[in-house]
C-alpha cells in the first residue's frame, strides 16, 4: 500500500507544469535509503526516498516519502522560498500509523501575528480552508510551541478512515498547492534591507524549530541509526543553516 504515491505524483507533475523546475542536489546516500527492521515474521522493509527541486523564487522544494508496508506511510513535503521573498512555507506532513492518519497542511507564515502579512497570504485561502475543514475537523492535541509556525488556515486533522485521506485530504492538498503556486507567480523580490533581515530571522527560527523538534527523528534513528538521521535532518530536510554557512556572504 502506498497511500501517498498519488500525492507525490501530483506534486511533481504540477510543479513541472507550473514552474521552471531545476534539480536540487540531494547529498549522496540520501536519495534512497532502505533497511530491514523487526524480527522473524515481523520483519519489514522500510524505504525512504527523497526528491528535491528549486526555482528562481523557491530555494528548496523537497519531499521525503517513507514506506513501511501497512504499518507506516509518510509524505513530508515542504517548500522553502528564497530569502528575498516573503512567501510562506508550504508545509505538508501526511502520516499514517496503525492507529490512524495524522494530517498537517498549511502555508506556514513567516510572521504569524502580522495583519498585513495575514491579509496577503492567509485571507485569500480562508474560503478554501473553510470548505475543506468541514470534512477535515480540527485534530486536537497540538503542541503549543508549534503554534506560532502555523497560519489561521492550518488544516490539522486525524481521520480514522483511509478513504478520507484519498478523497478529502487529497482534494485539500491539491487546492493548497495550486493556491500556493498562485502566490509564487505573484511574488516580487523584496529589496528593503530591514524586511530582508526580518525574513532571514523568520526562516531561521522556523528551520531551527523543525530541525530540533522533527517528530520523525525517533523513527529514523530506529530505522537507520543516529548518524544517518542527523545528517538527513541537517544536511537535507532542514538544510538552510548549512547552506548559509557555506555561502560567501
Ligand atoms: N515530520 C516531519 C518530517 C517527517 C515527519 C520531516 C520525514 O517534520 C513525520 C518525516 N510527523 C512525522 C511522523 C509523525 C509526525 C507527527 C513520523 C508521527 C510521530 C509519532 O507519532 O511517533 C506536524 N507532525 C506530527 C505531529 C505534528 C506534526 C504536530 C504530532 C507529533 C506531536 O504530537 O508532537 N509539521 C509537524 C510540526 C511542524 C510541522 C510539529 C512544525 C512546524 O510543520
Amino acid at each position: 500500500m502506498t497511500l501517498y504515491q498519488p500525492f507525490l505524483d501530483y506534486v511533481i507533475a504540477l510543479l513541472q507544469e507550473r514552474l521552471n523546475l531545476q534539480p536540487y542536489a540531494i547529498p549522496q546516500g540520501f536519495e534512497s535509503k532502505q533497511a530491514t527492521v523487526g524480527k522473524g515474521k515481523h520483519q519489514q522493509e522500510v524505504l525512504t526516498t527523497s526528491y528535491a527541486y528549486q526555482t528562481t523564487k523557491l530555494r528548496q522544494i523537497r519531499a521525503a516519502h517513507v514506506q513501511k508496508g501497512n504499518s507506516l506511510q509518510v509524505l513530508n513535503f515542504v517548500i522553502f522560498p528564497h530569502l528575498n521573498y516573503d512567501l510562506p512555507f508550504f508545509g505538508a506532513d501526511l502520516v499514517t500509523l496503525p492507529g490512524g492518519h495524522l494530517i498537517a497542511l498549511d502555508m506556514q507564515p513567516l510572521f504569524r501575528d502580522n495583519l498585513g502579512y495575514q491579509a496577503k497570504y492567509t485571507q485569500p485561502i480562508l474560503t478554501t480552508f473553510h470548505a475543506h475543514q468541514q470534512h477535515l475537523p480540527w485534530g486536537g492535541d497540538f503542541p503549543e510551541e508549534a503554534q506560532p509556525f502555523f497560519s489561521p488556515a492550518f488544516l490539522w486533522t486525524r481521520p480514522q478512515e483511509t478513504e478520507v485521506v484519498e478523497t478529502h485530504v487529497f482534494a485539500a492538498f491539491k487546492d493548497y498547492l495550486q493556491a500556493y503556486l498562485d502566490f509564487v507567480d505573484q511574488a516580487q523580490p523584496i529589496t528593503d534591507s530591514k524586511y530582508l533581515a526580518d525574513i532571514e530571522q523568520a526562516q531561521l527560527r522556523y528551520l531551527r524549530y523543525r530541525a530540533e523538534k522533527d517528530p520523525a527523528r525517533g523513527m529514523f534513528t530506529r530505522f537507520y541509526g543516529a548518524e544517518w538521521t542527523e545528517e538527513y535532518i541537517h544536511g537535507f530536510l532542514f538544510d538552510l543553516e548549512r547552506k548559509l554557512a557555506s555561502a560567501i556572504r
